[in-house]
């Protein structure tokens, strides 16, 4: 049996969702990793078992996770066990100590926490927009409410999201608007691009609009193009590892997005 990458990605298979902001800081460094829903033959066995609802801690004392994704790291556990790790964010502040993803000092480290915390608001506002009611029952079961929530999130959230992103950009002189914090990549970065691809596929006539009307110049013409170019983003992004949105945060309803 080959032994394991140090650094295996638990999540759902098929769709970026919210595995997508750790798959981002591995392929931002070149880290290897296991996507193990996505390469391992039955790997889905795997994430079920992670998050099952009868689940408790394990031989190496990680409690269970909520809900992917989860996060496994060989050796970085307790006594040199493997850590098993979940929450979006707090994967994602790991990773960032570990991949130098995290700021140069202590107050860009807590910035960066900050701003990445922020980009995830966004991101799970805007997975309220389809499921608004429930996120067990069905998109068509609560349709109406989804018209009204999206409403709001297109009208009133985008541009205040967009809005503080764009100040933080303008104001970070040292990042020259590629940048959130300093001089060179983050995780917060990676959080913000995402959600603004994200956005760009789910409400495409409501972010077309903004950005030909001028609006949120930093976001859309500098930092938007500029975060792909680290490390092998470029690649990951054309290859098909990077997988389509479909039936996860951000999905396509053309009746929620502008009319
Ligand atoms: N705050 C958590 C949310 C995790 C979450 O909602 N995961 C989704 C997939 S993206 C899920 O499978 N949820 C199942 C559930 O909440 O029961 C995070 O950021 O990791």
């Amino acid at each position: 049996m080959s032994t394991p990458q140090k650094y295996e990605l638990l999540y759902w298979p098929g769709i970026p969702g919210r595995g997508e902001f750790p798959r981002l800081a591995f392929e931002a460094t070149r880290t290897p990793y296991t996507d193990v829903s996505n390469t391992v033959p039955g790997g889905i066995h795997q994430v079920l078992a992670v998050k099952a609802d009868d689940a408790t801690h394990d031989e190496a004392g990680n409690p269970p996770a909520f809900a992917p994704p989860a996060l496994r790291v060989h050796g970085e556990g307790k006594n040199g066990k493997t850590l098993v790790l979940s929450q979006t964010p707090a994967i994602l502040a790991f990773l960032g100590d570990k991949l130098d993803l995290a700021g140069a000092d202590a107050a860009e480290r807590a910035w960066i926490q900050a701003l990445a915390l922020t980009a995830l608001d966004l991101n799970n506002e805007t997975h309220d927009t389809h499921h608004p009611v429930s996120t067990l029952a069905y998109y068509e079961d609560q349709k109406t409410e989804a018209l009204r929530k999206a409403a709001d999130f297109r009208e009133a959230r985008i541009p205040k999201f967009f809005g503080y992103f764009e100040r933080v950009l303008k104001g970070n002189k040292e990042g020259k608007g590629k940048y959130l914090v300093g001089d060179k990549l983050s995780y917060a970065d990676l959080a913000l691009w995402q959600v603004v691809h994200g956005l760009k596929f789910a409400f495409p006539k409501e972010l077309k609009a903004r950005e030909d009307a001028g609006e949120f110049p930093t976001i859309f013409k500098t930092f938007f193009p500029a975060v792909p170019e680290h490390g092998n983003l470029k690649e990951y992004l054309d290859s098909d590892r990077r997988k389509p949105y479909s039936k996860g945060v951000f999905r396509h309803y053309p009746e929620l997005d502008r009319q």
